[in-house]
């Protein structure tokens, strides 16, 4: 088959790279110049394990190129953004200007698929209209419908194959078409539904996540009152057979797990009640952190604060919603001086031992895994104040301390 894919991101670029793989002729679609004049290179501007190889083979094999313009194809696949608004809305004129796009293109026969994580009705009440101005009948001689992906940032390749999937179609028919298209890679089970349950359980996914995170940063918030060390009492709550309570930290990060949950509190605001309590947790904790170090550096007047981590989770390069950001930005809001430190995110000091010099704090903010090497005493002598505020249970309290620091972590009086 020829397939168009429309948005060339972290979900379409391996997405188009896979279909490619799999023996179709694929067309992938962006705005920006630069990522369409490095796919005709062969060549990708994302940081994805095994993309860069996948991307070269397939456009040397001549089964992926890249282009401004859709063209015609017998599957459209819109993998466009889909952020959130400083309301908390869903911004949705990416999918929308996608689907007028390809509208001119598309031939009776063709299947339209919505991977983008969109609100639920999308694409009864958005796409299905605007395709309908193409005089195909929609369901019938235009197949449409939703896919969304699970795959996780720094696995995508793998996942793409292995995860399950939803084909969520606007009928029947569709879904059937759109599970019969994504077989040819897709070695998970792929389960048939309609597309308001597809658009649901992609929202329903992240958002029992957030909740769940939630849950860890109030219990860490409550264990810092009551004496008790929040990790270890969470690492024994979840030897019970059917208990998972998720990890504490600074924060919730990304533009998933911290933006999905606003996609249903937007359409039910007076029942989407406790997934809405969940963001107002996740998104204190950076003000919590705040009062913390203000507490543990004693309102020492100007005191420089070392951070350790600006990225939204470990081992990636994204910055997107970052919490690390956020208390970065509180901190300097109330006269402290902060240097951060980050192996991997653009445009920050590489140098740990840099940061904490002379630093009358220490934060650890993400666990990037570089940091097990990371050499505890030569941080402490370079600092005005070896204080170490651990946020993710990462360091060895004994070790720390070996090294000269006083260690306090998160989710500990
Ligand atoms: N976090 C915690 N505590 C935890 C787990 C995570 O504080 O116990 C924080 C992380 O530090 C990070 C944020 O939550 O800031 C999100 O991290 P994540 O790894 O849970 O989320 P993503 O956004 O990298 O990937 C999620 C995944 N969804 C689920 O796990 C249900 C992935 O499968 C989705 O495909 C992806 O969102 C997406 O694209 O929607």
């Amino acid at each position: 088959m020829k397939i168009c894919v429309i948005g060339l991101g972290y979900i379409g670029l391996p997405t188009a790279s896979m279909f490619a793989k799999a023996g179709h002729d694929v067309v992938g679609v962006d705005k920006n110049e630069r990522i369409i004049s490095a796919l005709n290179r062969g060549e990708i501007i994302i940081e994805e394990k095994g993309l860069s190889e996948l991307v070269q083979s397939m456009t040397a094999a001549g089964r992926l190129r890249g282009s401004l313009m859709p063209e015609t194809a017998d599957v459209f696949i819109i993998a466009v953004p889909t952020p959130i608004t400083a309301e908390k809305k869903a911004e949705m004129r990416y999918v929308e200007s996608a689907a007028r796009e390809i509208t001119p293109f598309v031939r009776q026969g063709n299947t339209v698929i919505l991977e983008s994580t969109s609100p639920v009705g999308t694409v009864d009440q958005l796409l299905a209209p605007i395709l309908a101005a193409s005089g195909l009948a929609i369901g019938e001689e235009l197949y449409l419908g939703h896919s969304p992906e699970r795959v996780i940032p720094g696995q995508i390749l793998q996942e793409l194959i292995r995860n399950s999937r939803i084909a969520g179609g606007i009928n029947a028919a569709s879904a059937q078409k759109i599970a019969d298209i994504y077989r040819c890679f897709v070695e998970g089970e792929i389960y048939i539904s309609d597309s308001r349950t597809a658009e649901l359980c992609k929202l329903a996914e992240n958002t029992y996540r957030d909740i769940n995170i939630a849950y860890a940063n109030e219990l860490a918030m409550i264990c810092e009152q009551t004496g008790v060390n929040v990790w270890e009492a969470i690492s024994l709550c979840n030897k019970h057979p059917r208990v998972n309570i998720h990890q504490p930290g600074p924060g919730v990060g990304g533009h998933c797990i911290a933006v999905d949950p606003w996609f249903i509190v937007e359409k039910q605001p007076e029942r989407a009640q406790l997934i809405r309590q969940a963001r107002r947790i996740n998104d204190n904790m950076p003000h919590f952190m705040a009062q913390k170090i203000a507490a543990l550096t004693q309102g020492k007047d100007k005191a420089k604060i070392a951070v350790l981590g600006v990225t939204y989770k470990p081992d990636v390069d994204d910055t997107r919603e970052s919490p690390v950001l956020e208390l970065i930005e509180l901190l300097r809001g109330q006269g402290y001086r902060v240097a951060a430190a980050d192996p991997h995110a653009l445009g920050f000091e590489r140098d740990s031992y840099a940061a904490a010099k002379d630093a009358d704090l220490l934060l650890l903010g993400v666990h990037h895994r570089q940091y097990r090497e990371l050499d505890l005493a030569r941080l402490a002598q370079a600092m005005r104040q070896p204080l170490l505020l651990d946020t993710r249970n990462f360091f060895d309290r004994a070790a720390a301390e070996q090294a000269g620091f006083a260690y306090h972590l998160l989710g500990e009086k």
